[in-house]
């Protein structure tokens, strides 16, 4: 099973298509918050182009929406949770939010905000940002996302960067 995981796309979605177009299919897509209006064009890409559901949360720029603030996932016995991760200090580092996500019960949290990919595997809990695909800020400012793989009783992490040589 394999898990596409996006963030902070900000009312863009040109790259993310040309995207979903080029790693086809997958199993489901998360994104992670702050896509600004586009939720309904969002599910409709992943309805059509990778034939499967979407898990959106809340980002602290997504005003107007009714978008819920966290998601709950079970998958094949891991429990994940995903939220933007802005009332979580994660702009200062992934303590605070893994403690509180090990407090309840999940051994993978998924969030966004920083516009910043982090992995930080842990054998307790495990931190995913899948960075920016519209504004990146770290170093090099490629545009990225990440692919969680569950495989023969294991779970992989990957993270991915869009350079000017992506699309070939
Ligand atoms: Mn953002």
């Amino acid at each position: 099973m394999k898990i596409l995981v996006v963030s902070d796309t900000h009312g863009h979605l040109d790259l993310y298509e040309k995207l979903i177009e080029k790693i086809k299919p997958m199993d489901l897509v998360i994104h992670c918050g702050d896509i600004e209006g586009q939720e309904l064009m969002f599910e409709n890409l992943n309805r059509e182009i990778l034939k499967c559901n979407s898990v959106i949360v809340c980002g602290n720029n997504d005003f107007f929406s009714d978008l819920d603030r966290e998601a709950s996932l079970e998958i094949r016995g891991h429990r994940i949770l995903v939220t933007h991760g802005h009332t979580m200090y994660v702009s200062a580092n992934t303590d605070f939010i893994k403690q509180e996500a090990y407090a309840r019960g999940y051994d993978i949290v998924i969030y966004g905000h920083t516009h910043r990919p982090v992995l930080d595997e842990g054998s307790a809990i495990t931190a995913l940002n899948p960075g920016s695909l519209s504004y990146p800020r770290q170093e090099g400012r490629l545009p990225s996302y990440a692919i969680i793989t569950f495989e023969n009783g294991q779970v992989s992490y990957a993270i991915r960067y869009i350079d000017r040589d992506f699309f070939g």
